[in-house]
């Protein structure tokens, strides 16, 4: 019996500074009632999904930035999200910044994911590792991307588990462009993994990049995927964005690294696809049979080292 999930991949048009989460999860549920017409299992929605991107910008005081985080989740505004879900029996994989108890009644803000199965409880959560950007405000630059000022690095590791039928695991947007992550799931034999993401067009950072931004994008989830075996989705939350433009792209890829299906816009739109997790096994027991192939014993550096050091001259 073929394991097939249907996966729709949630793609989100920007979400305003004046947009309240009620009105994105609006948007939200008119995607669960589309997949639900199209026979959809999981519903993928993006990275930060509730507002918008707000490392984009600088700010300084700390109850406005805490306005942009869950201080729980399900929240009041998230509920109807889940209640319908659990209605349609649709799971769903949600983006959110999420407010955690720190120690000594402190607290500490993560860049996070969830993963809803199917009766709406949450059976996977993860945390953003790899954050890009600086902590400092840029002056010169457009706009921020202040990541590493608002998030802490994630500490929950990248988890797979069993779901859907199959071994599912998450990253969010930078993550997807680190093989470290991908290798990480895939030594825990993992068959999809789900992401969001806002991703400028513009990287002030490095603009001779721009013209090759949505060939990056999707260059480093279809490796991803071959190279251990795995479906990935990737979903965006595109558009201009209080005036930055974000890629579109949502796809959906095989174990195989071919793009299955892929958004044509920069709005709300569902992209749907079949995807047989069994395919899976034609990677994973051949080319990438990690058992038969691997040296670990040759990638030390890997972990031993975080910076690259240039050989001594001779
Ligand atoms: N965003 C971006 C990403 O990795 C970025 C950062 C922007 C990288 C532009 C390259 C070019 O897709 C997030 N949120 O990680």
């Amino acid at each position: 019996m073929a394991r097939v999930v249907t996966i729709g991949a949630a793609q989100m048009g920007p979400i305003q500074r004046s947009e309240t989460r009620g009105q994105a999860v609006e948007r939200m549920l008119r995607l669960l009632r589309e997949a639900h017409r199209r026979q959809c299992d999981l519903v993928v929605f993006p990275e930060a999904a509730l507002t918008a991107f707000f490392p984009h910008w600088y700010m300084a005081d700390d109850v406005e930035i805490d306005s942009y985080f869950e201080t729980s989740m399900p929240s009041n505004e998230t509920e109807p999200l889940f209640a319908e879900a659990r209605r349609l029996g649709i799971g769903f994989h949600l983006g959110y910044a999420e407010l955690a108890p720190g120690a000594q009644g402190g607290k500490r803000r993560f860049n996070t994911a969830i993963l809803v199965d199917k009766a709406g409880r949450i059976v996977s959560k993860y945390r953003k590792v790899h954050l890009p950007g600086r902590s400092g405000y840029r002056p010169e630059h457009p706009f921020q991307n202040l990541e590493k000022y608002y998030f802490q690095v994630g500490d929950l590791g990248f988890p797979v588990v069993r779901a859907f039928g199959g071994n599912v695991g998450m990253m969010i947007c930078n993550d997807r462009r680190w093989p470290e992550c991908y290798r990480v799931m895939g030594l825990q034999s993992v068959e999809l993994i789900v992401l969001g993401y806002n991703t400028p067009v513009h990287n002030p950072g490095a603009p001779e990049h721009d013209s090759l931004g949505n060939f990056h994008n999707q260059l480093v989830m279809q490796a991803g995927a071959y190279q251990n075996g795995t479906y990935v989705v990737g979903v965006a939350k595109a558009g201009r964005e209080e005036g930055i433009d974000q890629l579109g792209q949502s796809s959906i890829i095989a174990p195989s690294g071919e793009i299955m299906a892929q958004s044509t816009t920069l709005g709300d739109e569902l992209v749907v696809a079949a995807c047989d997790l069994d395919r899976c096994a034609s990677y994973k027991d051949t080319i990438f049979n990690f058992a038969a192939h691997r040296r670990p014993e040759a990638y030390r550096l890997i972990v031993e080292r975080t910076a690259a050091i240039p050989p001594a001259a001779s």
